[in-house]
């Protein structure tokens, strides 16, 4: 299948007017990237939910007509990428999306946001999590929390959950369809001071950890970038474990150039410092693979 000659990702995302999360993170990483993106936004908000009182306008009824008129456009993808949805009804768009634009084989990646620290975001109930397991099964690569996948299992959330049982969970949700099954925020037992990316590839059944550094703040939106920086590494040819160290790279590297500064956590890691990051190679590789 001829590709895009630059790769062409839709992104299927809100637009958070304020806080750094999805769309507003997700355009500048890829772009920076060398990634085209097209957004199909899944709702406008006036900021991201961990903000009070927010506004949102759920764009629910105008996706299949934006859709319909990107087929009408014949525009193919390299990947399709979504992650916040407006509403859980949005799910079924978003599988026949998937249905629909299969002819250029895209990359499927799908962060099933849901919520963190063993909670849901405000806008979401169980409904959307229940939604959220369909939309998964569509996926090649998904990226959830450790909060997300216990959701999506119907686990509690386990802050000291043993790296065996971890693995169980891993292959469950390889289970439910995705080729590639990335938990990110995994507390390390032995240690309060860091966390661990744990993957799974079941075409070689290997499994990855990727150590990250541990700081004491929470910037909402990180996961968006993690996500999105392993989207434009696929993309761009990376193995999954290489991908994984450039993902990590970057959120360590963010939340460094952030902690130092009197800065609300809330509106996310300070971004802009470090996007020209991502045009340089990895620069140390530290994954391990898991016996
Ligand atoms: O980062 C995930 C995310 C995306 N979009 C919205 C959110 C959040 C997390 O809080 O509120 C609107």
């Amino acid at each position: 299948m001829k590709r895009n000659s630059v790769p062409r990702v839709a992104a299927i995302h809100d637009l958070s007017g304020f806080g750094r999360a999805s769309l507003t993170v997700v355009i500048p990483i890829l772009s920076s990237m060398g990634v085209q993106v097209c957004p199909l936004p899944t709702a406008v908000l006036s900021s991201h939910s961990a903000f009070p009182n927010f506004h949102a306008v759920d764009l629910s009824k105008d996706l299949q007509p934006m859709i319909d008129h990107w087929k009408e456009l014949e525009v193919d993808f390299d990947a399709i990428y979504s992650g916040y949805l407006g509403a859980a009804s949005q799910v079924d768009t978003v599988v026949q999306f998937i249905q629909d634009f299969s002819k250029s084989d895209p990359l499927v990646v799908v962060d099933p946001v849901l919520g963190d620290n063993g909670k849901l975001y405000t806008a979401f109930n169980s409904e959307m999590v229940e939604k959220m397991k369909e939309l998964v099964s569509s996926a090649d690569v998904i990226t959830p929390n450790l909060t997300e996948a216990a959701f999506l299992l119907n686990e509690k959330h386990n802050k000291g959950i043993e790296l065996s049982e971890l693995k169980e969970w891993v292959l469950r949700l390889a289970d439910l369809g995705p080729e590639k099954v990335i938990i990110t925020s995994v507390p390390n037992g032995d240690s309060r001071n860091n966390s661990s990316v744990i993957a799974y590839n079941k075409v070689d059944h290997r499994f990855w950890r990727v150590g990250c550094d541990y700081i004491p703040a929470h910037y909402p939106g990180t996961g968006d970038a993690f996500a999105s920086v392993m989207v434009g590494s696929l993309l761009q040819g990376d193995s999954l474990p290489i991908a994984l160290d450039r993902a990590v790279q970057f959120i360590s590297m963010g939340v460094r150039a952030t902690f130092g500064h009197n800065h609300r956590p809330t509106e996310g890691i300070l971004l802009e410092k470090v996007l020209p990051s991502l045009s340089a190679p990895v620069q140390i590789s530290s994954y391990q693979l898991l016996d």
